[in-house]
Order: C-alpha cells, then structure tokens, then sequence
C-alpha cells in the first residue's frame, strides 16, 4: 500500500475522499469511484466509495475536530478516530464476526477505512420500523461477553490488562458521558432538552435526593472502575443489523471502565424501544432483553471456567458475585440511558419519532419512571425476569 503525500489534517469532502481512496490504491485502477457523505452521527464524517463498474464499496470515516451535533463551539481530540480503529482491531480479535473489518487508519488525517456496510440496516431504525431482528441479542449477548471478559483482569496478564488500559485512555470523549449520562440530565443544565409537558416530572426527578445519591454511586464507577474494554456507546444506533447478520460500530467512546456499562446502555435502548411498542409487538423486545443477559452471562460463565486462571478463579460463590454485581449495575446504567435519553441533549428517535404528542409525552413519562426504578432498585432486583415483569406492567 502506498503511503499517503499529504500529511495535515483538513476534513475530506465527497472529491477528496476519492482522491485519499485512489492514492492508497484501495480499488482497482480502473475503477469508477462514485461517493455520498452518509453520515447521520451526531460527531463525525461518514464517506461511503462505491465503484460504479463492480460495485465494490467502502467507508472511510472522518472524525471532526469539533463536535458534528453541536458545531465547532464544542471542539473534540481527534485521536479519537486511532482508538475507534485499534479497538474494532481489538474487539475483532475475538468476535470477528461481529465487528467490521477495518482496512486502513491514519492517526494524523484521523480517518478510518473500514468495509462497508450498507447490505444491513441501523438496528434502531429498523427495530422502529417493526423489524425484530431474530439474531440481535445473540450477536449482542456474545459479542458482550467476548470482548469484556477477553480484555478484563479475569483473561489477561495484569501487565497487559494495564498496558491496553493506558493504550485506550479516553478522557475527552469519557467527559461527555460523564456530563450527558450522569450529571447534567440530573440537574438543571443549559444541555437538557425536555418538552414543557415534563416540567413537573423532571422537576421532581431533579428533587429526588436518594436518586441523585445512587446516580452519583454509578458515575463513580463509570470513572473509577477499569474492568475490561468497553464499547463506551453502545446503543442500538451503534449497531448494524439484517435477519442474520450483526456488526457492531462506532466505538469511539471506548474506554477501560465497569463491564455494566455496555450491557446496560444495550439493554436500556431495547427497555425504551419496547415502551414505544404496543402489546402486539412488545414481546419480541422483552425476548432480546431476557436473552441479551441470558446469553452474556452463560458465555461469560464458560469462558470463566475455560480461561481464567487466577488461584481465585474456582473459589466457591466469586463466579456468581461478579455477575451478580454487573447485573445490579447493568440496570443502574440502563436506568441513567433511559433517563438521558429523554431529557437530555442527545435523545432518540423511538421516542422523539412519535408525532403524536400525547402518547409520546405518555411513554416519556413512563421511560422517566421506569429510569428512576432502575437506578433505585438495581440492588434488590434479581433477576432479568423481574426487569421483565416491570416492562410487562406497563400499558401504552
Ligand atoms: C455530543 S455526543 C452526544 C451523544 O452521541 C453519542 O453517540 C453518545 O451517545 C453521546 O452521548
Ligand atoms: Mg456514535
């Protein structure tokens, strides 16, 4: 592969990602290369290549030094693209399946050329549109407990663990987490964004001091605690889906944090996605939630047995008091998706999509109440059936 001539950043346009793509002789030299900025994020570029002659397509991806959704008021590192790309690289390692394939990464252009993908729908979109994806939580459930378990204290020398811990530093995309998810929604904050319709619910959710207690436990842990390598934002907007294919996108939130996290902000997204649902279509959604933990914890307990090593590791009742814990905070974190999803800056489109006012102030109401009860009874709830049975109360 040719390496690249030009080595300053600027941010590609449709004419110049053909150029990039041409000199690093990516597609035959006869090719036709056609490209669409597809981008729909709310940070970054997104260029799909496709030749017109053998239709053969790839997408590089651009990070902006600034944020997309916002503008250049809210600039952003662009090392970002680098640790997008050397964990898709990571993560490929043990779900390879299940994760694009990444061809090309240039740190100082921060762009990364990936396959593309463009064969699958965004999950989020098509689980609006109805779609139940049979093999989603399956995918998901594995692809969580490969990648948490395979790149945690429980799989990798500590040396290692430490040394990728220090590789996938991320605080300045790790700050817009902890002030979207964790802080501002909980408080009075210029980033909140809630119809009038809510006033009196946020404000008594702003005034719940035992809520804001146990919030503050988990922020704390999203900060404190390097358990393995998370995804850092994965929501069902964040992934690829058809009946039987999965890939998951977009880690550029990655980070060394608590395994709950990934779990929880998947599982939050499918709790608001069933909410959205009538009791028709509902239990197709309540089927991938019980099987997303399902299939993480029993894949993260054969793994445990086959690969962890530690003179510790068959200690009777430790097994069960790891995921014990990362179910208690796996709800917690759904609980705070659900909540920021709602009412603060970045909301989505299960909800935001419903035109119909009433009922979407109604189940915005229930996506609040149900947050709340996450985040207080993460402790005392047991089980993912006892999650489901607080979804399976609810009435649209
Ligand atoms: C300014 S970024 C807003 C949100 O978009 C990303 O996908 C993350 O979820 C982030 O919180
Ligand atoms: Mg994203």
């Amino acid at each position: 592969m040719t390496s690249l001539t030009k080595k300053t950043y600027e941010p590609l346009n449709e004419k110049t990602a053909i150029n990039l793509i041409k000199e690093l002789n990516l597609f035959n030299v006869h090719s036709e290369l056609m490209c669409k900025e597809i981008g729909d994020g709310n940070l970054n570029y997104v260029f799909q290549i496709t030749d017109a002659l053998t239709g053969k397509r790839m997408i590089i991806k651009q990070a902006l030094p600034y944020a997309k959704v916002i503008g250049e008021s809210w600039p952003l590192t662009l090392k970002r693209a680098t640790i997008e790309a050397n964990v898709l690289k990571k993560h490929g390692e043990f779900v390879p399946t299940l994760v694009p394939k990444v061809f090309v990464t240039d740190e100082e252009l921060a762009f990364t050329i990936m396959e593309d993908l463009s064969h699958l729908t965004v999950a989020r979109e098509g689980l609006i549109n109805g779609e139940s994806y049979p093999k989603l939580s399956t995918h998901i459930g594995e692809y969580l407990a490969k990648t948490l378990f395979y790149t945690s204290d429980f799989a990798l020398h500590p040396f290692d663990k430490k040394q990728l811990v220090r590789e996938f530093s991320n605080p300045e995309l790790c700050k817009i987490t902890e002030d979207l998810v964790f802080t501002d929604p909980f408080f009075k904050h210029d980033s909140n964004d809630f119809e009038p319709e809510l006033e009196n619910e946020v404000q008594a959710l702003w005034n719940n001091q035992s809520l804001k207690i146990e919030t503050a436990k988990l922020k704390y842990s999203f900060l404190t605690e390097a358990q393995a390598l998370l995804h850092g934002d994965l929501h069902t907007g964040s992934i690829f889906a058809s009946e039987l294919e999965t890939k998951v996108i977009d880690p550029e939130f990655a980070f060394y944090g608590p395994i709950g996290f990934d779990v929880g902000q998947f599982i939050g997204n499918l709790i608001i996605q069933a909410i959205t649902r009538d009791s028709t279509n509902r239990p197709a959604i309540l089927k991938h939630i019980t099987n997303t933990w399902e299939t993480f914890s029993k894949t993260f307990s054969e793994l445990w047995k086959k690969d962890y090593i530690d003179p510790y590791a068959r200690m009777e009742g430790f097994e069960n008091h790891i995921l014990q814990q990362i179910f208690s905070d796996t709800l917690g974190f759904s609980g705070c998706e659900l909540i920021r999803r709602t009412i603060g800056l970045a909301h989505v489109k299960d909800l935001d999509g419903i035109l119909e006012k009433e009922r979407r102030i109604s189940l915005k109401k229930q996506t609040l109440q149900l947050g709340e009860t996450l985040i207080l009874g993460r402790q005392e709830l047991k089980t993912i059936q006892e999650v489901i049975a607080l979804l399976e109360n609810k009435r649209v």
